[in-house]
């Protein structure tokens, strides 16, 4: 992370054999039960790849390799910055440590998954992910 940069919010877009993972959130209550791409605050001193490589060990005990950005940066209230990342799965089944649950969704549970707000705008570019898988 630059300094004078917002700090990052770093998402997982998580694809292995045509499905994406998806997470229920238990926080905050307007939030809880609904479906978001796993990951959380980049700290300072990390890089957003770091970031998102220990938030995916501490939320779902996976390790893994961040590739690429996935659709359009997500301004969030408080000043910080949402974006979403490409994420190969290296080792492990991801569980649900942080959430209450996770779930592998193809086109068209993804579609009509309760994603959180913030997410939903990626739609597009989750659903042309999985299409060329
Ligand atoms: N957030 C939104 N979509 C996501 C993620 C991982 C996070 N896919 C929002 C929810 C919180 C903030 O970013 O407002 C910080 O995330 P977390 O640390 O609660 O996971
Ligand atoms: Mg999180």
């Amino acid at each position: 992370m630059q300094s004078g940069e917002p700090r990052e919010v770093a998402a997982a877009a998580m694809v292995a054999d045509g499905r994406l993972l998806l997470a229920q959130r238990v926080a905050p209550p307007e939030l809880a039960g609904m479906w978001e791409l796993p990951g959380g605050k980049v700290e300072p001193g990390e890089t957003p790849a770091d970031g998102l490589r220990r938030e995916l060990v501490e939320e779902l005990g996976v390790r893994t390799a961040v590739g690429g950005r996935v659709g359009a940066d997500v301004p969030l209230p408080n000043g910080m910055v949402l974006r979403a990342y490409r994420v190969t799965l290296l080792d492990g089944e991801p569980t649900a440590l942080e959430h209450s649950a996770v779930r592998w969704v193809g086109p068209a549970e993804l579609t009509a998954a309760d994603l959180v707000p913030n997410d939903r705008a990626w739609l597009p570019d989750l659903l042309a992910m999985l299409s060329v898988e």
